[in-house]
């Protein structure tokens, strides 16, 4: 204050207060809980001193005498309150020293004196405050995503006495709490927790900055926390589901910006494509969901993504017209391309076809009929969806007649496993046969060798005669004439 600089001026000015508003502005003395403080007297104390004494306001309506002075003798005279017993004692200037300040100090106390005949009475309050003051900013945010309502943190004030208005400032300007929530922890008169969060809505960049919470009557001791805000967008190029036809063109792109580096990456399923991604001449299998998504190197937290799905359309074409014989009936396969799916219908003349229903493939449609045809006809697949028609045909013999071997003849994939056990049984048989028809021969062998010997027994005897070591050996081996018989085969 300006008026503090000269001594007269301070008096004027202490004149006007004193005459005007007394009551009003009265002098209030702050202290820390556990300090000692001073109280001024401000009571009229020039001229013919008589006394001073302080007093102290216990209730509305009574006041007590602390102590008193009196200048003619230079005694101070201490009345006997429990609550300020050895707390107080006069200072220099009459002002009154109070030790260890408590809360319940925080009364008004006043300055008596008696100046001649003239007494005057100013009161002075005492405010306490709970020490340190510091506030805490708990649970900051580490980021701001713009353009959303996020928390900047929850200012704690610990151990505090009153409880303080908390104020926020944003780079040093004050801030308006948009949803101010003041919670407040009472753990015994003098300690006492404030909370105080502070929620930004729509953040932009402009609000990246040092944030900090102090006390409204203690500016200068605050806990502050540097919060920077960070944007993301992404867009997808196209942006939106789309629709192409079979062998056009089409680029994909993700768009990102950022406050910060971007990883930005395009997959397809689990695959990865660089970006922008060129698509040349569109095939069926270019459908399916493509997403990009972006991340914010220095806020890992801070991604985006975006999908769009790409349909591939085209009018049916049939890729596939075959038929195979199964079972002794014709199966046609007709294989057709086309979004969307196109219908299949079969034109037969002979048989009513009866239709399989096959799995269908990524953008394949497989449609299955089978016939037992009795005379030679054409079997035509037409394929039809919005976008044309495609049709092929394939003719079948009568089952009595065997299919010329074309393209359109396909062996059976199958079941190889029943051509391998066919093959397999085939030569079992043939092995069995074999040996069926040596079996048979041996006993036509033995039973001729045998009606030989019976019919001409001169023979054998000239045999025998004819001498001969063979004979010896069958003797010698003690071979009976069938067995000889046998293994002579
Ligand atoms: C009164 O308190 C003040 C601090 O407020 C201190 O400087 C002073 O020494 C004290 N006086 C006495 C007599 O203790
Ligand atoms: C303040 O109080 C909160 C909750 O009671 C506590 O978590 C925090 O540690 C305290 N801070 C200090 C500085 O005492
Ligand atoms: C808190 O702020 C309100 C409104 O500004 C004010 O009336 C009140 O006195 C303040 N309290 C303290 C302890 O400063
Ligand atoms: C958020 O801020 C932007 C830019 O100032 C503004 O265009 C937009 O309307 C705001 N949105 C809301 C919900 O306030
Ligand atoms: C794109 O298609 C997918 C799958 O049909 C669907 O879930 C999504 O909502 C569509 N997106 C838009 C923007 O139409
Ligand atoms: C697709 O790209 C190829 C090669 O760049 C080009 O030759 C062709 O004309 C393009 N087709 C369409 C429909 O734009
Ligand atoms: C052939 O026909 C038999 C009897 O009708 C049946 O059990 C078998 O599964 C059929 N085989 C094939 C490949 O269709
Ligand atoms: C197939 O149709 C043609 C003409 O419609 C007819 O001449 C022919 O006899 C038919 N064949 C059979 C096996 O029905
Ligand atoms: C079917 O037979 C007809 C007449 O025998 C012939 O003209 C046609 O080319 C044959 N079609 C196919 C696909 O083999
Ligand atoms: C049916 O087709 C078979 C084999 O292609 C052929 O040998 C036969 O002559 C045909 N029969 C008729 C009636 O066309
Ligand atoms: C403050 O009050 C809210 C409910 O209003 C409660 O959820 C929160 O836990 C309280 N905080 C403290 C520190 O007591």
């Amino acid at each position: 204050m300006g008026a503090s600089s000269t001594g007269t001026l301070h008096l004027i000015v202490f004149l006007l207060l004193g005459l005007g508003m007394r009551a009003q502005a009265m002098t209030t003395v702050t202290a820390m809980i556990g300090d000692t403080v001073t109280l001024p007297c401000e009571a009229n104390l020039f001229g013919d001193l008589n006394l001073v004494s302080w007093r102290v306001r216990l209730t509305d309506t009574s006041n007590e005498q602390l102590l008193s002075y009196s200048p003619s003798n230079s005694k101070t005279e201490m009345k006997n309150i429990p609550e300020y017993k050895d707390r107080i004692l006069l200072n220099k200037n009459f002002f009154l020293n109070i030790t260890d300040v408590g809360i319940k100090d925080e009364r008004v106390f006043s300055c008596f004196t008696l100046v001649g005949s003239d007494i005057d009475e100013v009161p002075v309050a005492l405010k306490v405050y709970k020490a340190p003051l510091t506030p805490e900013i708990m649970e900051p945010a580490a980021f701001l995503d713009e353009g959303v309502l996020q928390k900047v943190g929850v200012c704690v004030v610990n151990n505090t006495y009153p409880m303080p208005n908390i104020t926020w400032q944003h780079n040093d300007d004050n801030v308006d709490l948009n949803s101010p929530d003041i919670n407040v922890t009472n753990n015994g008169e003098e300690n006492v927790v404030v909370t105080d969060h502070y929620e930004l809505i729509n953040v932009t960049q402009e609000d990246t900055g040092e944030y900090t919470c102090s006390e409204q009557d203690n500016p200068n001791i605050k806990g502050g926390v540097t919060v920077t805000v960070h944007y993301l967008t992404l867009t997808m190029n196209p942006n939106q589901n789309i629709s192409k036809m079979v062998g056009e063109n089409i680029t994909l792109d993700c768009l990102a910006s950022s406050s910060g580096t971007v990883d930005v990456t395009l997959m397809k399923k689990n695959k990865v494509y660089q970006t922008p991604l060129r698509l040349d001449s569109l095939q069926y299998m270019h459908s399916g969901t493509y997403t990009c998504s972006a991340r914010l190197r220095e806020v890992k937290e801070m991604k985006r993504e975006k999908a769009i799905m790409i349909r591939v359309e085209g009018k049916p074409k049939i890729t596939k017209l075959t038929k195979k014989i199964v079972n002794n009936t014709k199966v046609i396969t007709c294989v057709v391309e086309g979004f969307p799916k196109p219908v299949v219908q079969w034109s037969i003349n002979g048989t009513a076809p009866r239709e399989e229903s096959v799995k269908d493939k990524k953008s394949q449609w497989n449609h299955k009929i089978t016939v037992q045809p009795s005379e030679n006809i054409t079997v035509t697949c037409i394929a039809t969806n919005a976008h044309g028609q495609d049709q092929d045909t394939v003719n079948l013999t009568a089952m009595r007649f065997k299919e010329p071997e074309d393209e359109t003849l396909e062996q059976d994939p199958a079941d190889p496993t029943d051509e391998k056990s066919d093959s397999k049984t085939d030569q079992a048989k043939v092995i069995v046969g074999v040996i069926v028809g040596l079996l048979i021969a041996a006993v036509i062998a033995g039973v001729i060798y045998w009606l030989y010997k019976k019919k001409s027994p001169t023979s054998k005897t000239k045999t025998n005669e004819r001498g001969t070591a063979d004979e010896i050996k069958k003797i010698n081996k003690g071979d009976n004439n069938h067995t000889s018989g046998s293994s002579a085969v």
